[in-house]
């Protein structure tokens, strides 16, 4: 019986882990997807962030692949921007360190350069 309980505690365990990750947002558009998450939850300031990236249903390696991260003109603010390129890490992952300067709502922009093909413009948002 304590056998069964260990495992069933270390299958709840591993479960956690595997979904443990701090942020995760799909973005896609027509037939690219980019699923983003990070470890930690996202912060004002400095954050990486890790990329999925398939094309067509196919894990795209080799792009170029930038993050524009902004935010439109406030009352009292000015409009802020910041631009990350991104690193490939293989296997269709991609990792860029992004910063967000305030809180609030964050337009993300990702622009991909594949191999061949055009250019894609992957948009989403998130809240910080
Ligand atoms: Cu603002």
């Amino acid at each position: 019986m304590k056998t069964v309980i260990r495992i069933f505690i270390m299958a709840m365990l591993t479960t956690g882990l595997l979904h443990a990750a701090g942020f995760e947002k799909t973005a896609t558009f027509r037939t690219t997807k980019v699923v983003m998450n990070a470890e930690k939850p996202l912060v004002i300031g400095n954050n990486t962030l890790e990329m999925m990236l398939t094309l067509d249903a196919k894990v795209s390696e080799g792009a170029s692949v930038e993050l524009k991260v902004f935010m439109p003109a406030m009352p009292g603010m000015p409009a802020m921007e910041s631009v990350a390129k991104a690193t490939s890490l293989g296997g269709g992952k991609y990792r860029a360190d992004v910063n967000f300067a305030m809180g609030g709502t964050w337009q993300i922009h990702i622009l991909i350069t594949p191999k061949t093909g055009k250019r894609i413009r992957v948009k989403t948002s998130v809240n910080i």
